[in-house]
Protein backbone atom coordinates (compact mmCIF):
# COMPACT_ATOMS: atom_id res chain seq x y z
CA UNK A 1 0.00 0.00 0.00
CA UNK A 2 1.58 3.61 -0.64
CA UNK A 3 2.25 5.61 2.14
CA UNK A 4 -0.55 7.63 4.05
CA UNK A 5 0.70 10.68 5.90
CA UNK A 6 -1.93 12.64 7.98
CA UNK A 7 -1.31 16.35 8.54
CA UNK A 8 -3.46 17.43 10.66
CA UNK A 9 -3.78 19.79 14.52
CA UNK A 10 -5.86 18.08 17.81
CA UNK A 11 -8.20 20.91 17.92
CA UNK A 12 -9.26 21.12 14.40
CA UNK A 13 -11.63 19.60 11.85
CA UNK A 14 -9.00 16.65 11.82
CA UNK A 15 -10.40 14.78 14.34
CA UNK A 16 -12.89 14.05 11.78
CA UNK A 17 -10.46 12.52 9.41
CA UNK A 18 -8.54 10.97 12.31
CA UNK A 19 -11.96 8.87 13.32
CA UNK A 20 -12.38 7.92 9.62
CA UNK A 21 -9.17 6.55 9.29
CA UNK A 22 -8.96 4.69 12.61
CA UNK A 23 -11.98 3.20 11.60
CA UNK A 24 -10.58 2.03 8.36
CA UNK A 25 -7.90 0.42 10.30
CA UNK A 26 -4.87 1.46 8.04
CA UNK A 27 -1.67 2.35 8.90
CA UNK A 28 -0.25 6.10 8.49
CA UNK A 29 1.83 8.58 9.98
CA UNK A 30 0.72 11.48 11.44
CA UNK A 31 2.54 14.97 11.17
CA UNK A 32 0.82 17.38 13.70
CA UNK A 33 1.26 21.19 12.04
CA UNK A 34 1.21 24.24 14.53
CA UNK A 35 -0.77 26.54 13.94
CA UNK A 36 0.07 29.77 12.44
CA UNK A 37 3.43 29.79 10.89
CA UNK A 38 3.93 25.92 10.00
CA UNK A 39 0.79 25.84 8.06
CA UNK A 40 2.31 28.85 6.10
CA UNK A 41 5.99 27.34 4.47
CA UNK A 42 6.51 26.34 1.36
CA UNK A 43 6.44 23.14 2.12
CA UNK A 44 3.37 22.71 3.56
CA UNK A 45 1.50 24.93 0.96
CA UNK A 46 2.61 22.84 -1.50
CA UNK A 47 0.44 20.68 0.17
CA UNK A 48 -2.57 22.35 1.02
CA UNK A 49 -2.61 26.07 -0.90
CA UNK A 50 -5.27 27.14 1.77
CA UNK A 51 -2.89 26.38 4.84
CA UNK A 52 -4.95 24.54 6.57
CA UNK A 53 -5.34 21.36 7.95
CA UNK A 54 -6.30 18.24 7.83
CA UNK A 55 -4.76 16.99 4.36
CA UNK A 56 -3.69 13.67 3.52
CA UNK A 57 -0.73 12.60 1.17
CA UNK A 58 -1.17 9.06 -0.15
CA UNK A 59 1.21 7.65 -2.38
CA UNK A 60 1.54 10.77 -4.63
CA UNK A 61 -2.06 11.97 -3.97
CA UNK A 62 -3.09 14.75 -1.89
CA UNK A 63 -6.23 15.24 -0.45
CA UNK A 64 -7.65 18.43 1.26
CA UNK A 65 -11.30 19.12 2.40
CA UNK A 66 -12.68 16.99 5.43
CA UNK A 67 -15.50 15.55 3.59
CA UNK A 68 -13.59 15.25 0.35
CA UNK A 69 -10.67 13.09 2.31
CA UNK A 70 -13.15 10.83 3.59
CA UNK A 71 -14.94 10.25 0.67
CA UNK A 72 -11.93 9.17 -1.01
CA UNK A 73 -10.47 7.09 1.95
CA UNK A 74 -13.92 5.21 1.55
CA UNK A 75 -13.50 4.50 -2.22
CA UNK A 76 -9.65 3.64 -1.86
CA UNK A 77 -10.48 0.94 0.40
CA UNK A 78 -13.83 -0.37 -0.22
CA UNK A 79 -13.09 -3.96 1.18
CA UNK A 80 -14.07 -1.83 4.41
CA UNK A 81 -17.33 -0.86 3.85
CA UNK A 82 -17.55 2.23 4.63
CA UNK A 83 -19.37 3.88 1.61
CA UNK A 84 -22.22 2.22 -0.19
CA UNK A 85 -21.53 0.49 -3.66
CA UNK A 86 -21.81 2.90 -6.81
CA UNK A 87 -24.45 1.00 -8.34
CA UNK A 88 -26.48 0.60 -4.97
CA UNK A 89 -29.78 3.22 -4.18
CA UNK A 90 -27.62 4.34 -1.18
CA UNK A 91 -25.12 5.97 -3.01
CA UNK A 92 -27.49 9.05 -3.57
CA UNK A 93 -28.40 9.68 -0.34
CA UNK A 94 -24.62 8.67 0.67
CA UNK A 95 -23.44 11.69 -1.58
CA UNK A 96 -26.18 13.99 -0.66
CA UNK A 97 -25.67 13.90 3.51
CA UNK A 98 -21.50 13.96 2.86
CA UNK A 99 -22.34 17.38 0.77
CA UNK A 100 -24.80 18.64 3.12
CA UNK A 101 -22.14 18.25 6.09
CA UNK A 102 -19.25 19.86 3.82
CA UNK A 103 -21.82 22.97 2.10
CA UNK A 104 -25.11 23.81 4.32
CA UNK A 105 -24.19 22.49 7.56
CA UNK A 106 -20.80 23.93 7.48
CA UNK A 107 -21.79 27.26 6.35
CA UNK A 108 -24.62 27.42 8.69
CA UNK A 109 -22.74 26.56 11.88
CA UNK A 110 -20.02 29.23 11.15
CA UNK A 111 -22.78 31.55 10.92
CA UNK A 112 -24.42 31.13 13.69
CA UNK A 113 -21.20 30.65 15.61
CA UNK A 114 -19.83 34.12 14.22
CA UNK A 115 -23.42 36.20 14.49
CA UNK A 116 -23.63 36.32 10.43
CA UNK A 117 -26.66 37.66 9.51
CA UNK A 118 -29.58 35.30 7.64
CA UNK A 119 -33.53 36.44 8.38
CA UNK A 120 -35.89 37.20 6.16
CA UNK A 121 -33.69 39.98 4.21
CA UNK A 122 -31.71 37.29 2.31
CA UNK A 123 -32.42 33.61 3.43
CA UNK A 124 -33.81 33.05 -0.12
CA UNK A 125 -30.68 33.44 -1.46
CA UNK A 126 -28.27 31.96 1.24
CA UNK A 127 -27.53 28.69 0.51
CA UNK A 128 -27.77 26.96 4.11
CA UNK A 129 -30.72 28.54 4.98
CA UNK A 130 -31.24 28.70 8.35
CA UNK A 131 -29.27 27.19 11.13
CA UNK A 132 -33.00 25.22 12.54
CA UNK A 133 -33.66 24.19 8.72
CA UNK A 134 -30.43 22.58 9.19
CA UNK A 135 -30.76 20.53 11.99
CA UNK A 136 -33.86 19.60 11.51
CA UNK A 137 -33.32 18.04 8.42
CA UNK A 138 -30.44 16.25 9.62
CA UNK A 139 -32.84 15.00 12.36
CA UNK A 140 -35.49 13.94 9.58
CA UNK A 141 -32.95 12.03 8.23
CA UNK A 142 -31.95 10.46 11.53
CA UNK A 143 -35.40 9.62 12.69
CA UNK A 144 -35.79 6.75 10.80
CA UNK A 145 -32.89 4.51 11.30
CA UNK A 146 -29.35 4.65 13.06
CA UNK A 147 -27.34 5.72 10.04
CA UNK A 148 -27.59 8.68 8.06
CA UNK A 149 -28.48 6.68 4.18
CA UNK A 150 -29.47 3.04 4.58
CA UNK A 151 -28.53 0.13 6.85
CA UNK A 152 -24.72 0.90 6.45
CA UNK A 153 -22.61 2.31 8.85
CA UNK A 154 -20.40 4.65 6.04
CA UNK A 155 -18.06 7.95 5.88
CA UNK A 156 -21.34 10.44 5.78
CA UNK A 157 -21.85 9.21 8.88
CA UNK A 158 -18.71 9.40 10.17
CA UNK A 159 -18.85 13.17 9.14
CA UNK A 160 -22.27 13.73 10.74
CA UNK A 161 -21.68 12.06 13.60
CA UNK A 162 -18.62 14.39 14.55
CA UNK A 163 -20.23 17.31 14.16
CA UNK A 164 -23.71 16.93 16.05
N1 LIG B 1 -12.99 23.48 4.70
C1 LIG B 1 -11.84 22.93 5.38
C2 LIG B 1 -11.63 23.68 6.68
C3 LIG B 1 -10.23 23.54 7.19
C4 LIG B 1 -9.96 24.50 8.34
O1 LIG B 1 -10.54 25.58 8.43
N2 LIG B 1 -9.02 24.11 9.20
C5 LIG B 1 -8.63 24.96 10.30
C6 LIG B 1 -8.62 24.13 11.58
S1 LIG B 1 -10.18 23.33 11.91
C7 LIG B 1 -7.20 25.45 10.09
O2 LIG B 1 -6.36 24.70 9.65
N3 LIG B 1 -6.92 26.71 10.42
C8 LIG B 1 -5.60 27.23 10.36
C9 LIG B 1 -5.46 28.49 9.57
O3 LIG B 1 -6.39 28.87 8.85
O4 LIG B 1 -4.42 29.11 9.65
C10 LIG B 1 -12.00 21.42 5.60
O5 LIG B 1 -13.14 20.93 5.55
O6 LIG B 1 -11.01 20.71 5.76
Amino acid sequence: MPELTFYTHPMSRGRVVRWMLEELAIPYKTEIMSFGAEMKTPDYLAINPMGKVPAIKHGDTVVTEVAAICTYLADRFPDKGLAPPVDSPERGPYYRWLFFMAGPFEMATTATAYDWRIDDSNVQAVGCGRLQDVIGSLEQALSTGAHICGEQFTAADVLVSSYL
